[in-house]
């Protein structure tokens, strides 16, 4: 059986998984999901009804993003996207956690302002406040490391990371990096790397 990951192409969470994937070398196949019009087929392997979802080759299917990583970490150990020392690899799924918080208030804010563009709203105002006050620890941290996680290599969070910025990119705007400067040159260093160009979300809609 191939490997199949489903996914949208603008999704931040199926864009963790296809970076790991290609990392790793793991052959698989990408099937788009409308995520517009789910098809039952989907439903049926997505109790969540998103996206990102995983089918191995052993039939074993695994949806989330950070689920489907763990396993994939777990099942293709190498390289090694998250630390083996107990601590640290604890340290990189909070980062990875802040990442996907990030990525899911951009989703968030995005559908908001495209639901309701004329006043501003409390709830607009509380995404707003949320994604402003997350922001800067990132810059902070990669003020004194290279990479989230310190070290000389790129793990897990900093994929989640990137996607989750990406996506602020594409759906808000990119004013963040005239106000961050270390988080610019982390992103522009890291999108130097095929899996990462390869996977930048398309403009569709
Ligand atoms: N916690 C989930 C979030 C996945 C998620 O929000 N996926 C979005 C696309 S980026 C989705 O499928 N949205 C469709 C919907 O909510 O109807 C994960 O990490 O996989």
């Amino acid at each position: 059986m191939t490997r199949i990951l489903y996914y949208h192409p603008q999704s931040n969470f199926s864009r963790k998984i296809r970076i790991l994937l290609t990392e790793k070398k793991v052959d698989f196949q990408l099937q788009e999901v409308n995520l517009r019009d789910k098809p039952p087929s989907f439903l049926e392997i997505s109790p969540i009804a998103k996206v990102p979802v995983f089918m191995d080759e052993d039939g074993t299917i695994i949806w989330d993003s950070s689920l489907i990583a763990e396993y994939i970490e777990e099942k293709y150990p190498q390289p090694a996207f998250y630390p083996s020392n107990f601590k640290e690899r604890f340290s990189c799924r909070k980062w990875e956690e802040l990442a996907d918080t990030l990525g899911d208030n951009i989703i968030s804010l995005w559908l908001m302002n495209l639901t309701n563009n004329v006043n501003p709203s409390f709830f607009r105002t509380r995404l707003e406040n949320s994604i402003n006050r997350l922001i800067p620890f990132f810059e902070n941290q990669l003020s004194q490391t290279e990479y989230l996680l310190g070290g000389d290599t790129w793990s897990m969070a900093d994929i989640s990371a990137l996607c989750s910025f990406g996506y602020y990119d594409l759906r808000l705007n990119e004013d963040w990096k005239l106000t961050y400067p270390h988080l610019k040159i982390w992103f522009e260093k890291l999108h130097k790397i095929e899996s990462v160009k390869s996977t930048i979300p398309p403009k569709m809609f």
